[in-house]
């Protein structure tokens, strides 16, 4: 979409009820009218919707509520996050193309996104079911200027960030379990994914990854997981319009993504214990090298997870399935 029919939108928006005139609009744009008119018509396949007037001009009536890389957009309340925005209505996995974009040198900040995913993907190549328009599959390209070894607190700190999100803008009560997925009510909600691209000393990008089950039906989800995981709308009895929520997302983890570069991970540290699942609890914990059971204490500064063993020991983790 060019930038002409994104500042349009911007510009109507910004009118509200008011009408703005042809001659305005295109002063502002320094377009012809002819131009305009050729952006609104464009517009309008969309789902846009506009009232013109003799003497008077033009107004927005209606936005499309359809995902897409301007209606995403339009209203979006952030200054660097998702000013690149990669959506189409399909994808393979949004992970891939923004490696793909990452490398051909994409600005931090970079959003892509789609309706559904061919081939989603956990970690360790597991499956993500999104091959259907019921959640939010999203990835985001960052570029921080942080050692390689500090992105594991990145993926806690992105577990915080959706989980303070959601609960503000869905009233539910959502609870992280180590190291990326997001629980309600003991079911599997959404996973986060982080991958990247470092050298020894220096990160070139971030992708960070997630996907969230917003309006599915029981049903919607397949049988292999529909017993284990849910979905906003199951928890709600509510259907989401993902577009707010998306920017509502994405105007937060701004926000806190400046605040955690301002203070730090300890903040984090705190509010994720806060919302963590089964802390003090007993559950079992399988890494590459060895199962047990153990109790869950907290986490270190370096993302890890700290178990007390049944012996006493103290063992931290950066690398395992915790299960009960
Ligand atoms: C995750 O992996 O939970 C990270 C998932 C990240 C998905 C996002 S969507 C946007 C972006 N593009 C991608 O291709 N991926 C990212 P992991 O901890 O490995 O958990 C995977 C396991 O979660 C699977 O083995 C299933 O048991 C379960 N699972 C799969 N799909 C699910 C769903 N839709 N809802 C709940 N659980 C699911």
């Amino acid at each position: 979409i060019s930038s002409k029919r994104y500042q349009l939108i911007s510009i109507l928006a910004e009118q509200g009820d008011n009408y703005i005139s042809g001659q305005m609009l295109s002063e502002r744009l320094q377009i012809s009218r002819t131009a305009i008119w050729k952006h609104m018509n464009e517009l309008k396949k969309d789902g846009y919707q506009f009232e013109s007037a003799p003497k008077k001009g033009y107004r927005l009536i209606k936005k499309p509520d359809n995902l897409n890389e301007s209606t995403i957009k339009w209203g979006l309340k952030t200054n660097w996050l998702g000013k690149q925005i990669e959506f189409q209505e399909s994808m393979t996995s949004t992970q891939d193309i923004a490696h793909d974009l990452a490398r051909k040198g994409a600005a931090h900040g970079t959003v892509i996104t789609t309706n559904n995913q061919l081939r989603g993907r956990g970690r360790m190549d597991r499956t993500w079911h999104s091959d259907n328009d019921g959640g939010i599959w999203m990835s985001l390209i960052l570029r921080p200027d942080i050692p390689p070894h500090q992105a594991s607190q990145i993926t806690l700190f992105v577990a915080v960030t959706l989980v303070e999100s959601l609960e503000r803008h869905t009233g539910l009560d959502i609870q992280i379990k180590w190291p990326n997925d997001l629980f309600i009510n003991g079911k599997k909600i959404s996973g986060i994914l982080t991958e990247m691209q470092a050298e020894l000393e220096s990160i070139q990008y971030l992708i960070i990854g997630f996907g969230i089950n917003v309006n599915q039906s029981m049903e919607q989800l397949p049988s292999e997981i529909n017993k284990r995981s849910t979905s906003l709308r199951m928890e709600s009895d509510n259907n989401w319009d993902k577009l707010t929520l998306i920017q509502q997302l994405l105007h937060d983890f701004e926000k806190a993504y400046e605040l955690y570069f301002e203070t730090g991970f300890e903040p984090i540290k705190q509010k994720w214990l806060k919302h963590a699942y089964k802390l003090h609890e007993l559950v079992h914990v399988k890494t590459f090298q060895e199962e047990y059971d153990a109790e869950i204490k907290g986490i270190y500064d370096d993302g890890a997870l700290i178990v007390t063993k049944r012996n006493g020991d103290d063992e931290r983790i950066y690398s395992a399935d915790i299960t009960w």
